[in-house]
């Protein structure tokens, strides 16, 4: 403690005299030397260039890629792939304190199943919400494939806020993709199963087992899902697969393709055949087209059978409706991609070496004119899939997904078997260019490649496998993104990222500019309702409130200390720290964390957050702030004690600290009186600058003036203390008066720092 003082002391003196100057002595390499160093040829130090973002710089892009297996959002940099955050989902995520607070907590809760908590989830495909076709940057939605569930993720700041569960799906995959305008987000099963909960044997496949899509509504203002407003469609026992909103000429449509449309049941312990043989045998599977917004209006007209107390539109509802069609695709489908106008649907099968485009057009002709070439068993309509389609392209041994360039009719597929991604026109029907990945890609994604208006210039390869590629860290290798330049002719590749997460499936990619995320919280916010919390305690206002065996803790934090400090409670008491950051200063978030619990916080500033404990056995629990968020950061501590059963106190002496005397105080004083010197002077070069041009300097300033305003009422209390000769309590406030300068004169430094680095100049008085 007292060396940093003498440091940050050292440190003022130094910037007050003078002697702190701004050089910087660059390395003497020369890039020949770094390159013939480091073995690099040109091409590696012009993919350095297109990819490095200096020290200070930010990123164009900010890509969001499912996190797979670990239920979470990751969330990194285009070009840098500099990795900028993991988004707590479906799984706890303890830096976050998502899942070990009430309110996150209460989050998680939304997604239990059956009442059964369910700790991970399988997260496939993040979209962003959109605004006429268009990324706005709001809100971020992505599926759990495995435990059917969408969650909405609010990008004002970056938070999950809702979890809904899919009240008849067994599992899903072609989810979450929004319409134009947001109003409905989808969702696809994937295995086919009864709607209900309830056993049916797999004999009765054919009639009982059900596909289904779901609708769900969202609410903008709310910034939630709303399920009551939700509704689903009963489809045939095809596995359903991946699904695209229609836009432009096809908007009001969507598409879902599906595989196994044989309805093979497997059984390869009975000797059968198993699934993979069983669901390719036939040469295409079907593509589903519904028209969502006649069967929002048929859902309206009460035309629907609630199950498990949520409507669906049965299939014979839908048939007679006209809103629903199967569309013959190649066989065993994955990618469902609708071009930038909705002129274009272009699906892939795995097991074909083509990649068909249908048109909309032709399509919707078909249907005008009943031209159906056939029913499927259960009565759905069937288009002619040569009169259906615009193009076919030979593009490679197992296509998978398609994404849109900023170029016209600049199409890019991701080719699984054969490792590669083929750039190729749509319009034309011809390859245009091919690039080998690193190993065997699943999707790929363009920058805002899925709206109405892609931006081209990048393409992230989201691969299945590593291999080689890295350092080898044992059997389980990490995932592989790999960052593609297209704004040339020929695709090249820039750069390789590890992930050491969960497989990658879809990503989406933003301008950074559309992204406007807060940098604190309104005070005492509950940030899971976004409202404020029924427990937000104002400085001065901390208190321990007792109902029966239930204690709350009303606390606070803020630099260098936690209100209360100690927190006194019986064997067997329930209690609840209910802590408000009261930070207004960027970055200041300090932590929560209580020994012998889980109780783990992260209080970003203005945040209010609880976590409930039981004092289950007497002792000693030390408390303290997990966030090294100031030089009295491991200050930042208190003690829960919890007394045994019947405890009854009895009075100990000088058991407890140091005593202090006059002497103590006027030291203290006089190194007070110092420091506000230095302070003085490093606030007289701020303000002689123009540091109201940089807005980081001006919170900065607002910061340092909050802890100078601390520092003036703990001087008061030191001087009360002083002029009754209590020298105790004076030195301890005099040294607190200190804790606040220190912080305003960081402050202050970084301020100063910040000004010096962006060119900032004098103003004349
Ligand atoms: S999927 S590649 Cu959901 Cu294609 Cu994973
Ligand atoms: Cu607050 Cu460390």
């Amino acid at each position: 403690m007292q060396l940093f003082g003498k440091r940050a002391l050292l440190a003022l003196s130094a910037f007050s005299f003078g002697l702190v100057t701004a050089s910087t002595s660059w390395s003497a390499d020369s890039l020949d030397d770094v390159m013939k160093r480091r073995g690099l040829t040109e091409k590696d130090v012009l993919a350095a260039a297109k990819t490095y973002v200096p020290t200070g710089k930010r990123d164009e892009f900010l890509a969001f890629a499912s996190g797979g297996q670990s239920g979470q959002v990751i969330v990194y940099g285009i070009p840098s792939m500099r990795i900028l955050k993991y988004i707590g989902v479906f799984t706890p995520e303890p830096w976050q304190g998502y899942g070990f607070d009430n309110e996150s907590k209460a989050v998680l809760a939304q997604g239990r199943i059956n009442g059964k908590d369910i700790l991970f989830g399988d997260t496939h495909h993040p979209a962003i919400s959109e605004t006429n076709g268009d990324y706005d940057g709001e809100y971020l939605f992505i599926n759990d494939k495995n435990n059917p569930r969408i969650a909405v993720i609010d990008l004002h700041d970056f938070e999950t806020k809702q979890i809904v569960v899919n009240p008849i799906m067994k599992s899903e995959h072609g989810g979450a993709f929004v319409t134009p305008n947001t109003d409905y987000i989808i969702e696809a099963s994937q295995y086919a199963s009864p709607l209900e909960n309830g056993y049916v044997p797999l004999s009765q496949f054919n009639e009982k087992y059900r596909g289904a899509v779901t609708y769900w509504k969202f609410d903008r203002k709310a910034g939630r899902i709303d399920p009551k407003q939700s509704f689903s469609l009963e489809l045939p026992p095809y596995s359903q697969d991946l699904s695209d909103f229609g836009k432009g000429v096809s908007d009001g449509w969507s598409f879902t393709n599906s595989f196994c449309s044989e309805r093979y049941v497997g059984g390869i312990e009975k000797g059968r055949p198993p699934f993979e043989a069983g669901c390719s045998q036939k040469d295409t599977d079907f593509f589903h087209m519904i028209n969502w917004k006649k069967a929002a209006e048929v859902v309206k007209a009460g035309k629907v059978k609630m199950i498990n107390d949520h409507p669906v539109i049965m299939m014979d509802t839908a048939i007679a409706e006209g809103i629903l069609y199967l569309v013959p695709e190649p066989k065993s489908p994955h990618g469902m991609d609708v071009s930038p106008d909705g002129k274009f649907m272009i699906v892939s099968g795995k097991l074909d070496s083509h990649t068909y485009v249908f048109s909309f057009e032709k399509m919707m002709n078909l249907i005008k004119n009943k031209d159906f070439a056939g029913k499927d068993p259960y009565g759905v309509p069937i288009l002619d899939l040569k009169k259906s389609l615009h193009t076919q392209v030979q593009v490679g041994l197992g296509p998978l997904h398609t994404q849109y360039d900023s170029k016209p009719c600049v199409v890019y597929t991701s080719i699984y078997v054969d490792s590669q991604v083929t750039k190729w026109d749509y319009c034309e029907g011809k390859v245009l260019d091919k690039l080998s990945i690193h190993y065997n890609i699943g999707h790929l994604m363009t920058m805002e490649g899925d709206s109405v208006n892609p931006k081209g210039k990048y393409l992230v390869a989201l691969n299945k496998l590593a291999i080689d590629r890295f350092n080898p860290v044992g059997p389980l290798h990490p995932q592989n993104h790999q960052l593609i330049d297209i704004s040339g002719d020929k695709m090249e590749l820039l750069y390789d990222m590890p992930l050491p997460l969960g497989e990658p499936h879809y990503a989406v990619a933003i301008a950074a500019d559309k992204l406007k995320p807060i940098i604190r919280y309104k005070s005492g916010w509950n940030t899971r309702t976004d409202e404020v919390h029924e427990g937000k305690t104002r400085p001065g206002k901390e208190r321990v409130e007792r109902d029966g065996n239930k204690v709350t803790v009303y606390g606070t934090t803020i630099r260098s200390h936690i209100t209360p400090e100690i927190v006194e409670v019986q064997e067997g008491d329930e209690v609840t720290f209910v802590m408000t950051n009261l930070e207004r200063a960027e970055d200041q978030t300090h932590g929560f964390a209580i020994n012998g619990t889980n109780a783990n916080l992260s209080l970003e500033p203005g945040k209010t957050a609880s976590v409930t404990v039981t004092a289950s056995r007497p002792g000693v629990f030390p408390y303290y702030c997990t966030e090294f968020c100031s030089a009295l950061h491991l200050e930042m501590q208190g003690y829960l004690l919890v007394q045994p059963k019947g405890y009854k106190e009895v009075a100990t002496k000088g058991a407890e600290g140091q005593a202090y005397t006059q002497a103590d105080y006027d030291k203290q004083f006089k190194t007070n009186i110092e420091t506000q010197g230095v302070i003085d002077s490093v606030v007289g070069y701020i303000v002689a600058r123009n540091y109201q041009d940089f807005p980081p300097v001006v919170s900065l300033v607002e910061d340092a003036t909050e802890q100078l305003g601390f520092a003036a009422d703990t001087r008061k209390k030191a001087e009360e203390f002083a002029a009754k000769n209590d020298w105790q309590n004076a030195t301890l406030w005099a040294g607190q008066w200190w804790q606040y300068q220190v912080k305003a004169a960081d402050i202050g430094l970084r301020a100063k720092t910040y000004l010096d680095q962006h060119g900032a100049v004098e103003v004349k008085k």
